[in-house]
């Protein structure tokens, strides 16, 4: 019997811990800094999770030469065919590619790199049919083209699409629910981007609980974020709430802090 898998299903997880250095990480505002602790308390809640939700999880050391370095999802790309070294927008992060290169390379055979453009992971959406790539301050043309033809050789079709102006990443303001599913926002949604899936969308003054993150059965979702919650425990998902006060002053989300596969055995 084949049993077929979601693209939310996963096996396997790679993460960083955070640097005191988290502290002055990339920030669009002017906000406050997070605290070091606080930083640390929600990390080890979304570690204790990624296992509850049964993947193996790789916990890498802290690096104190890149603030964001707990945000493994935007350097490099992972899939079971291979593993994507991206080329970060942010200048202060492109370093972050060299440091996790290592831990890829022991995992995966097959291990490409970006030589062209800029691209983050926090643009790229993997969905059954294809993975988008959006276009935003961090995702240039150049690097987008160039992603695309690396995808191509793991086998993957790859569409380019916009991020809406001001906002960091493609999936600040998207999650995949399932193979037919996305949380999105109003803005991202008008985009007509996800025509043909069944949209949820965030309520009003909720849009930052759009970066939540299916593993498994569990559905992460930022605890702050209650009426999205429940709007999606009512959908028939398993919500599990997770701290996200802290590393959301550094405007990062749930999806960013893994780098998420799923192996054959
Ligand atoms: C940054 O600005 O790069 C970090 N402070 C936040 C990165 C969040 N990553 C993501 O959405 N994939």
């Amino acid at each position: 019997m084949v049993i077929a898998m979601a693209v939310t299903d996963f096996t396997h997880a790679i993460v960083r811990r955070p640097a005191r250095a988290v502290v002055r990480g990339l920030r669009a505002g002017k906000g406050p800094d997070p605290s070091f602790d606080g930083v640390k308390s929600e990390h080890a809640a979304y570690c204790a999770a990624l296992v509850n939700a049964g993947l193996r999880v790789t916990i890498l050391p802290p690096d104190e030469a890149f603030p964001d370095s707990i945000f493994v999802e935007d350097p490099a790309l992972v899939f079971p065919e291979g593993a994507i070294l991206l080329r970060p927008g942010a200048p202060a992060r492109a370093g972050e590619v060299a440091a996790l290169e290592p831990a890829l390379c022991e995992r995966f055979e097959t291990v490409l790199a970006l030589e062209d453009g800029l691209a983050d992971g926090g643009d790229i959406l993997a969905t059954p049919e294809r993975v988008m790539i959006g276009l935003s301050a961090r995702t240039d043309k150049a690097g987008a083209e160039a992603l695309m033809g690396l995808l191509a050789k793991l086998g993957r079709r790859a569409l380019i699409v916009e991020t809406p102006k001001g906002v960091l990443h493609f999936k600040t303001d998207c999650a995949l629910l399932d193979d037919e599913t996305v949380l999105t926002t109003r803005r991202l949604s008008s985009s007509g981007v996800f025509k043909g899936y069944r949209e949820i969308i965030v309520p009003e003054g909720e849009e930052a609980a759009a970066n939540a993150l299916r593993v498994n059965k569990a559905l992460f979702v930022g605890a702050r974020f209650r009426r999205t919650a429940e709007r999606l425990a009512d959908a028939g998902y398993d919500v599990v709430p997770l701290p996200v006060d802290e590393i959301g002053r550094i405007d990062a989300g749930l999806s960013c802090m893994s780098l998420r596969w799923r192996e054959a055995n």
